[in-house]
């Protein structure tokens, strides 16, 4: 079709559209449920506040669905959904467990894409600092308004063509919470619905809270979208690779993503709202929206306290926040293993929600042996994705080796033929994951879902760190923790698309999730500090110490649970069983760890040990970083610490 008649037909389609929606506008609208071939298959438009229908409204004539569906969070509709995939051949039955599924993305859509994942903000210097002249940043990436508007533009016309638009309304936090936000997701993937079903708390009763006080709400728009040339390979996931994009308005609070279908590149509640948006939100509102697990833990003498952890992807967050704790005596209970919302109260008490409602945890490397309690959440009402299938149709993946006979050919997570004790390639992907309901976990805290959030006592930074990064330490102060905070290394992971094993810097767990500038950010943490007179304590973790023959110096699980009685004491002030180093307080070597019943030899001399000529090098290679990556934009508080810990470790 010539170009001109293409536009003809698209203005014609705007005008039926437009007028579509101004008949939605009047009353007994029900009527025109079925209008202009756009049928409402689930819903009505009529109900829904008037901000609302104008966004879905804007993105029927932008996207062209064949129908919307919108969605009332139903156990019917989830099955209405499941059967739909089913016969589409999105997912297929595990029948071994209760109400358990199996999704097989296309092999080329598997992470999240951080260098196509982007922040629109008027000037760059929102977004991210001003990196020194000649070096890339890695804080983030900056988009215009215009190159916005262009990568909608040729995206998104008529991306949803032949397909449902689902519109989701969903709460981030307990419906209701003052913490909780909500946010709306159009999507044309029934898997992102049946997902966002189990991560958020979805349908009416959002839709009311939505209607009761005409609120505000997130907007997102999100499509797998169709490559130029058509859907050739894995007709049963479409995405387009090519043209993925993700794209972040924080403005107007809205998130757009196109062509992918998977994770945090398309269960838009999760990274884009409760942590990029959900950061520029808090950084407005005076609150933080943070990459960390939280977890309560009771001592023996009934004494309760809850802390939150940062660690970057996959590094066993989701395993600290279920662990079994080995020192006897104590119990930890999981609110959440991934992102956490924080708001000082008005008597300065540090508070937090978990937003998520489900666990989207990376599969391969849980096992009864390393995470128990995961074991027990996710084998009923959980989508598994990108695992590996056994011949009576359970799963598994790499660390399940103990559970299925070597000999059995299981189907790969490409669906092949694979041979266990036999086929060199992994079973399943390494960022293959469960989609899980958090109230299954049998150690999901009985205030898990409070509103007003738990009080937090620690806030725990940590990754991992092979060399001269003890097992616990604590920062001086409240500045210092931030310091630590920005400082934060680990290996990488195959959550995102780069190579295992590089030592990246991951800043606060939050590199691919800053919702703005990091130089900014790190003002708004060190500001924290005037709320509060009872500020937690801030303390850097590393389970992964090796020694020089690359054996783990910490067996790590449920022998952290010897590490949080140390932050335990710590947080109730007990000076006995620390040791002031250049690097903060370490435990002592006498009485500072409990080691009661460790069955392993533990060489604390090594485990604990602060080198100083590691840590010269190290803060060497942290000014470089702030120098370069952040430059001016870094707050001189921080820059005072890199420099008292530099002459603490030359003086010391
Ligand atoms: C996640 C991640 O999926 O951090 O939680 O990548
Ligand atoms: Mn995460």
């Amino acid at each position: 079709m010539p170009d001109f008649e293409k536009k003809s037909e698209e203005r014609e389609y705007t005008r039926n559209v437009g007028q579509f929606a101004k008949k939605l506008t009047q009353p007994n609208v029900g009527l025109y449920n079925h209008l202009r071939g756009i049928s409402v298959v689930n819903g009505n438009l009529v109900n829904l506040p008037t901000n609302l229908r104008e966004f879905i409204e804007e993105n029927v004539s932008l996207c062209q669905p064949e129908s919307i569906h919108i969605c009332d969070g139903s156990e019917q509709e989830n099955a209405q959904l499941l059967r739909l995939m089913q016969k589409n051949g999105t997912i297929e039955p595990l029948p071994k467990y209760e109400n358990c599924w199996l999704a097989r993305t296309n092999p080329a859509d598997v992470a999240r894409v951080e260098g196509k994942t982007f922040i629109c903000t008027q000037t760059r210097n929102k977004t991210i600092p001003t990196t020194k002249d000649g070096i890339k940043g890695t804080l983030g990436n900056w988009i215009s308004p215009n190159d916005m508007q262009e990568a909608i533009n040729s995206r998104f016309p008529r991306c949803m063509k032949g397909r449902t638009m689902y519109v989701i309304p969903f709460s981030m936090g307990p419906v209701g919470s003052p913490l909780s936000k909500i946010g709306v997701q159009l999507t044309d993937s029934a898997y992102v619905v049946a997902s966002m079903g189990i991560m958020t708390r979805m349908g009416n009763a959002v839709l009311e809270t939505l209607n009761n006080n005409n609120e505000e709400f997130v907007k997102c728009l999100h499509s797998v979208g169709t490559p130029l040339n058509g859907i050739k390979s894995h007709p049963h996931w479409p995405c387009d690779p090519e043209r993925t994009i993700i794209l972040h308005r924080p403005k107007t609070n809205e998130i757009v993503s196109y062509g992918s279908g998977y994770g945090g590149n398309s269960l838009l509640g999760k990274k884009c709202f409760a942590l990029r948006i959900g950061s520029t939100i808090a950084k407005r509102e005076g609150w933080l929206a943070e990459h960390m697990l939280i977890l309560g833990i009771t001592n023996p003498q009934g004494q309760k306290k809850y802390i939150v952890a940062a660690f970057p992807s996959a590094c066993g967050k989701t395993n600290l926040a279920m662990m079994n704790a080995t020192l006897p005596g104590y119990k930890i209970e999981c609110v959440g293993d991934d992102i956490a919302w924080m708001k000082f109260d008005k008597n300065g008490q540090l508070r937090a929600i978990n937003p998520e409602n489900g666990f989207f945890g990376v599969a391969p490397g849980t096992s009864y042996k390393t995470n128990p309690n995961a074991m027990e959440t996710i084998f009923k009402n959980t989508i598994f994705t990108n695992v590996a299938k056994t011949p009576d149709g359970g799963i598994y993946w790499e660390g399940l080796e103990d559970e299925v006979p070597n000999g059995t050919v299981l189907k790969d997570w490409h669906n092949n033929d694979w041979v266990k004790g036999e086929t060199k390639t992994p079973a399943a992907h390494p960022n293959s994951r469960f989609c899980a309901p958090a109230k299954q976990c049998p150690i999901i805290d009985p205030q898990w879902e409070s509103p007003e959030g738990v009080p937090i006592s620690a806030i725990l930074f940590g990754g991992r760190r092979p060399k001269g990064v003890p097992l616990v330490y604590e920062a001086l102060d409240w500045d210092h923790g931030v310091f630590v905070g920005a400082s934060m290394r680990s290996e990488a992971t195959a959550a995102a698309e780069h190579q295992s094993k590089v030592i990246m810097h991951d800043p606060f767990a939050m590199r691919p999730f800053f919702g703005y500038n990091f130089g900014h950010y790190l003002s708004h943490w060190l500001s924290m500090k005037e709320k509060s007179n009872n500020l937690p304590k801030i303390f850097h973790v590393n389970w992964f110490r090796k020694d020089n023959a690359g054996k783990f110096l910490w067996p790590g699980f449920g022998e952290n649970s010897r590490v949080l009685d140390w932050i335990l004491r710590r947080v109730n002030n007990d000076d006995s069983c620390a040791v002031k180093t250049p690097i903060g307080y370490v435990p002592n070597k006498t009485n500072g760890l409990n080691l009661d019943g460790l069955k392993e030899n533990i060489n604390l001399d090594e485990l604990l040990d602060v080198p100083r000529d590691f840590w010269l090098q190290e803060i060497e290679e942290i000014e470089k970083y702030f120098e370069e990556q952040i430059g001016t934009d870094l707050p001189n508080e921080i820059r005072a610490h890199v420099n008292n810990l530099k002459s603490r470790l030359i003086n010391n």
